[in-house]
């Protein structure tokens, strides 16, 4: 979905704050954080997008203020938050794509299917808002997405998948569509990664999480003829033999999930995340300029290669360096390493220019079109995976931290903590 947070200013200041704090850029924090102080304002007349403004500005704050414990940070966080709300104020609970903030009225792409909300949207909420909870003293937040909870398990899933489009006013299920990719990913995370920050309380995330990725590997995931596995989009029961580079996140969720998958199957879930790190840097090498594509395809005698124009652009995505760096953390095979180490050469060359670096427009053409982007997931996702792939585990451990969609990292809320607040580095 397209980012139009609109008036809300200063997205890429509030996406990078943790990332700065991380690399110990202490002044550009600092500079960072007095933007935040001054000028960062909610009181304007903007149509969000929910999702958006929730990953990008919510979580960008969460971490800034759980990594700083700079109280500036918590008091934005949930002063947004409260301006999220209304998008809750539908028949079941499933909030709506977009909302003023100003007047409180929600809406729906007008594209999603028969008024539908989207999975991968209102399915990306659960992390920010137990913590809005945690942190304001304020049920309300943890209460919203619970519901969300509750409305999907009261549901019939077509061969135990989530379609994309849920009707926010009939409760029920839109086109079946369903990814892993765009419209669907974040969905499958926030499932697992509540179970983890929850300190492992969470099973009914736990069992959502387990039981979907059974469906997945029935209906969704398949091997090429040449030895490659990838995960296709299904529509309406027909296989569309596509993985975009949204679906690479996948590779890491499969291996962070590993270890408490049930049936002994922890093994397979690490070897299906390195399938999957494999297919997408197969995507990456198949290119002339060793950066992947928007999305591949194994058919028509392709394996792992755009086959359209409109999919062979690179918009400084992090998904494969994330699964690269979840793999390098479960594995220590130093090839993921190698292949993070090909994507940053891959990226000074490609991507660096005078202001920053921006996207590429043709990925298989030997000469940079740059479009002039350089979106904000740039510096919180891609540029922090990157670094922690080159660090010790022992920075933000994953025992004591959850990362959020935007890799904006969240303490994990041990059974001990009360509400008491905690800052673990
Ligand atoms: C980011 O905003 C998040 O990672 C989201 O989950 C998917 N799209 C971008 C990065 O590609």
């Amino acid at each position: 979905s397209s980012y139009i947070s609109g008036n809300i200013q200063g997205a890429t200041i509030v996406d990078a704050l943790d990332t700065l704090y991380i690399m110990e850029m202490k002044e550009e924090f600092k500079e960072a954080k007095e933007w935040v102080e001054k000028n960062l304002d909610f009181n304007v007349n903007a149509e969000i997008s929910v999702f958006e403004v929730n990953i990008r500005f919510v979580g960008g704050l969460l971490s800034a203020y759980y990594l700083s414990g700079e109280e500036v940070f918590r008091k934005k966080a949930v002063e947004l938050g409260e301006k999220l709300l209304p998008a809750f104020n539908t028949p079941t609970g499933i909030p709506w794509a977009l909302l003023n903030i100003k007047s409180g009225i929600g809406r729906n792409w007008p594209w999603a299917s028969g008024g539908s909300s989207i999975l991968a949207e209102f399915g990306t909420l659960h992390l920010e808002f137990v913590h809005l909870s945690h942190l304001s003293g304020n049920p309300v937040f943890a209460e919203k997405v619970m519901n969300i909870r509750k409305v999907l398990n009261r549901l019939d899933k077509p061969e135990g998948l989530y379609p994309n489009y849920l009707n926010p006013s009939s409760g029920q299920w839109g086109q079946h569509h369903v990814s892993i990719g765009g419209l669907g990913d974040s969905f499958y995370e926030y499932l697992l990664k509540a179970w983890l920050m929850s300190d492992k309380t969470d099973e009914e995330g736990k069992k959502m999480y387990y039981e979907a990725v059974q469906a997945m590997e029935t209906h969704l995931i398949r091997k090429s003829s040449g030895g490659l596995t990838y995960i296709a989009e299904w529509k309406g029961g027909l296989l569309e033999h596509k993985m975009g580079h949204l679906t690479c996140f996948a590779g890491g969720m499969f291996a962070l999930g590993a270890d408490g998958a049930p049936n002994d199957k922890t093994g397979h879930h690490i070897e299906l995340g390195a399938e999957i790190a494999r297919t997408c840097h197969e995507s990456y090498d198949r290119t002339s300029m060793k950066l992947g594509p928007e999305a591949f395809r194994f058919d028509g005698g392709v394996e792992a290669i755009a086959t359209r124009q409109n999919e062979k652009y690179y918009i400084l995505r992090p998904e494969v360096i994330e699964t690269y760096m979840y793999m390098w953390r479960l594995t220590h095979d130093p090839k993921y390493r190698q292949w993070g180490w090909e994507a940053v050469e891959a990226l000074e060359k490609h991507c660096r220019v005078d202001g920053g670096y921006s996207g590429i427009r043709d990925v298989y053409n030997n000469h940079e079109s740059h479009d002039d982007v350089q979106q904000s997931f740039f510096l919180s996702e891609t540029l922090k995976y990157l670094y922690l792939l080159f660090s010790e585990d022992d920075l933000l451990p994953f025992e004591h931290w959850v990362f959020n969609t935007e890799a904006h990292p969240f303490p994990v809320l041990h059974k001990d903590d009360g509400n008491k607040e905690e800052n673990q580095k």
